[in-house]
């Protein structure tokens, strides 16, 4: 039988990363994209690997708007949903609060509902988060830590965590979350402070940027690499059981660390380039995120296979190649 997948988030770094491995392996995949996304092409530039591909199909929509849900659904009839669609970025959840709720949780909603309705066999995969940890820096956080989020984002990202699980002993429907840690990847988001640190490190390198604006270089993280956690979503939907699990790298680095590794790197003096700017502080903090992932290992038989300096380094390398091809065709 015609395996068919709909993501939603496809335009993001790990929509597309997954895109890649669903059409590796057969599957017709359905990508949800906002109009403002689909008439913009340089917004579309994860996809250019697959965008030509004939069992990719786009469709306009937007995660407040059930009816666009329920009409794509019921028309290519997916047996995997996978809800990667989000205001993701923390910072701006506390400047757009009640946007980052509709779409983060009421967004989820309109999803479990559409599919709860049209037809509660099909398997969903809901992008849960480490920040749902929050404030409680009992490490390292597992499936039993308790959440404890501090912001509007983290708490839209609780609030389905919750429903998904409600949705998975109300109805018996398939639906499990995935707690990822922090992964990255070249096809990160700019204003995430990996991506913000290797490209900046790169356009310092190549005397276009002058400095670079940070703010909390305390905080700890748990990196991995995109490309290895959407991996783990799958696995999830092809679980007999749905559950939640936690997928992270199992260690942690101040954002100072994977700053000075980077510009080191390079070549560069962090002290001669980076301002602590307080814009860059958030109203509350998320202190640090190391993670357990060791149900993931036993159950899915899902480990990380790129460290972080291997991370760090493929960030650095592909904004160093393609900010010098930009800057040769602007001479
Ligand atoms: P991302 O690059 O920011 O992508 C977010 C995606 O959501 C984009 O495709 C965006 O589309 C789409 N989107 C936003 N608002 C939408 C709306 N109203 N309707 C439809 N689509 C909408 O995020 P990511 O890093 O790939 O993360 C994927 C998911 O995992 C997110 O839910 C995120 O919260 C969660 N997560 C990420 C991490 C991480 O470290 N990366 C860790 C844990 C959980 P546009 O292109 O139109 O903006
Ligand atoms: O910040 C500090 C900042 O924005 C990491 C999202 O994918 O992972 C991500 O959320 C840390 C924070 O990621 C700057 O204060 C310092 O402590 O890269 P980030 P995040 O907030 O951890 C989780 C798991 C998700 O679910 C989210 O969707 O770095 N930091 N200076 C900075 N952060 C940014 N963005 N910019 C700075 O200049």
């Amino acid at each position: 039988m015609e395996k068919v997948a709909f993501i939603t988030g496809i335009t993001g770094q790990d929509g597309s990363y997954l895109s890649e491995l669903l059409l590796g392996k057969g599957y017709t995949v359905v990508g949800l994209v906002r109009r403002t996304v689909a008439s913009d092409s340089a917004k579309m530039v994860n996809l250019s690997r697959i965008r030509e591909h004939e069992r990719l199909i786009m469709e306009y929509g937007d995660m407040s708007d059930m009816s666009s849900l329920t009409r794509i659904i019921s028309h290519h009839k997916p047996q995997e949903v996978y809800n990667l669609a989000a205001q993701s970025h923390v910072g701006t959840s506390f400047k757009t609060p009640m946007s980052t709720v509709e779409i983060n949780l009421n967004g989820c909603l309109n999803l479990l509902e559409a599919i709860r309705i049209i037809d509660p066999k099909i398997k969903f995969y809901q992008a849960s988060t480490s920040e749902m940890f929050g404030d409680n820096i009992k490490c390292p956080q597992n499936e039993n830590t308790v959440l404890s989020p501090v912001s509007p984002y983290a708490c839209a990202k609780v609030g389905a965590h919750n429903l998904v699980q409600t949705y998975r002993k109300s109805y018996n429907m398939h639906a499990s979350s995935g707690i990822l840690f922090n992964h990255e990847s070249p096809r990160r988001g700019e204003n995430f402070v990996t991506r913000k640190i290797t490209m900046a490190a790169a356009r310092i390198k190549l005397g276009i940027q002058k400095e670079l604006r940070l703010g909390n270089l305390d905080a700890e993280r748990d990196w991995g690499f995109a490309g290895d956690y959407v991996y783990a979503m799958w696995l999830m939907l092809q679980q007999e059981h749905a559950d939640d699990y936690v997928i992270s790298s199992g260690s942690a680095h101040s954002v100072r660390d994977f700053l000075n590794y980077v510009f080191e790197h390079a070549g560069l003096d962090p002290d001669e380039y980076v301002i602590i700017d307080p814009k860059f502080y958030r109203p509350c903090e998320v202190p640090r995120l190391w993670g357990d992932s060791s149900k993931a290992k036993r159950i899915l038989g899902w480990e990380p296979s790129v460290a972080y300096k291997e991370l760090a380094i493929m960030m650095y390398e592909e904004d160093y190649e393609r900010e010098s091809k930009k800057s040769q065709t602007k001479d």
